[in-house]
């Protein structure tokens, strides 16, 4: 065990110049796309074939996995963090409230590649290059663009049970403080519309639009049947389809009603006609700074999907993590060193 945690070392070391004269561990290395081409050449074909057999049985995946992409990058950045399982003796990002409905099947995905990566290179392809090349593959599996994912990221030490319900938006947002939490990590206005487009895909469950279809109140404290920006036969439908969400708060709604398993820019066309689930969705219609980009998105599916690609690149390199900052784990839930990790350990005492 301690033989084999030595051999690792060594190899991470080399791998990221750390040996004897390489540049300094604290010089970062550029993540590209050919990372793994000596070490672990079949890398992307595996993860490929794994996601996209566990998208064939199982289509809500593509979605789960892209929604625990854009949250491992925008938590700490694109480190795995989300990936690390609570344990009896620390907590995790998972323990956090928004992460209790991040979806099994994409932990799940990440769990088979890394299996199949183990028996192919061990020790060498990360977590979060994992979760990147999954994302990339099932994007464009289910109709999206294809988009570069540079590799060379490294797993984190640590994840924090209160970082997502700080770093992540809610559904409750306002527009500008959706703004603002992307513009602090330096996405654009434009790009956070672009990437909203990942709404074309998956599920939201009542309690994220329940505000908006049972008991609303405009802003002067008026009660209305629904939200009146929300297209009146959608609002009813919801309400009907969400009527025992208290009971059962499992039931869920297509995000994209009109092609929900596809990925497309009807997400934006469907904005134009009321038909946003969230209301940080159709907020993106009614507000002057985003519509000129919904605007764009719904009118050309290929400015989308160049944009998004555009975009995503950019998150999946948001706060990557390389050389001594991180490790190649073992096991995608679980830090090298043990069940609480480095940094969690004094938490946890
Ligand atoms: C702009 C601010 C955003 C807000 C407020 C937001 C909020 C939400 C909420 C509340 C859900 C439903 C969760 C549930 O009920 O289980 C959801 C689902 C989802 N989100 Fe977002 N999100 C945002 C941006 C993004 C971004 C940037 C991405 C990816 C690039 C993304 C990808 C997804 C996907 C794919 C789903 C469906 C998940 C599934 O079906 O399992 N979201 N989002
Ligand atoms: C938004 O929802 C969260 C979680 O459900 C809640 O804690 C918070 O108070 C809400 N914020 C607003 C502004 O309604
Ligand atoms: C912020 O984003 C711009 C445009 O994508 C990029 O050129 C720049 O390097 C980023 N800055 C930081 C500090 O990441
Ligand atoms: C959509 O945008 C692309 C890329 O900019 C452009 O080549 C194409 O002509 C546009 N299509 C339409 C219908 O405007
Ligand atoms: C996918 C996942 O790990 N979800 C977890 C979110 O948090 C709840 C409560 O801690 C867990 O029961 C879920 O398994």
């Amino acid at each position: 065990m301690r033989r084999l945690s030595l051999f690792l070392l060594l190899a991470a070391a080399a791998l990221t110049g750390a040996a004897a004269g390489g540049p300094p561990a604290t010089t970062p290395i550029k993540l590209s796309p050919t990372f793994y081409s000596q070490t672990c050449p079949r890398a992307e074909r595996i993860v490929a074939e794994v996601v996209q057999s566990k998208q064939m049985q199982n289509p809500t995946t593509a979605a789960g996995v892209l929604r625990v992409f854009f949250h491992d990058c925008f938590v700490t950045g694109c480190d795995a963090s989300v990936l690390i399982a609570p344990t009896h003796f620390a907590k995790s990002e998972k323990d956090a409230d928004i992460n209790h409905s991040l979806p099994g099947d994409a932990f799940d995905a990440v769990v088979r590649s890394k299996l199949a990566l183990e028996l192919e290179c061990p020790g060498v392809v990360s977590c979060a290059d994992i979760l990147a090349l999954a994302s990339g593959v099932l994007v464009t599996m289910t109709g999206g663009p294809r988009f570069p994912v540079p590799l060379g990221r490294k797993d984190s030490l640590s994840s924090s049970p209160t970082a997502p319900d700080i770093e992540l938006p809610h559904s409750n947002f306002t527009i500008s403080r959706i703004i603002e939490l992307f513009l602090a990590k330096n996405f654009t206005v434009q790009e956070m519309v672009a990437l909203s487009g990942a709404h074309t895909l998956g599920f939201s469950h009542c309690q994220e639009f329940a505000s908006r279809i049972y008991n609303y109140h405009d802003k002067a404290g008026k009660p209305l049947p629904f939200d009146p920006s929300m297209n009146p036969g959608y609002a009813k439908g919801l309400q009907d389809a969400c009527k025992d969400y208290l009971k059962d708060p499992t039931i869920a709604a297509f995000n994209d009603i009109m092609t929900p398993g596809k990925f497309d820019n009807q997400y934006y066309v469907n904005l134009e006609r009321g038909l946003g689930l969230l209301s940080t969705d159709q907020d993106l219609w009614s507000d002057a700074r985003t519509k000129p980009f919904v605007q764009r998105y719904a009118g050309n599916n290929t400015v989308f999907f160049e944009d998004f690609a555009k975009a995503m690149e950019k998150l999946s390199l948001f706060g990557v993590k390389t050389g001594a900052d991180g490790e190649i784990r073992r096991r995608c839930d679980a830090y090298n060193s043990g069940p609480t990790g480095k940094a969690d350990a004094a938490e946890a005492a």
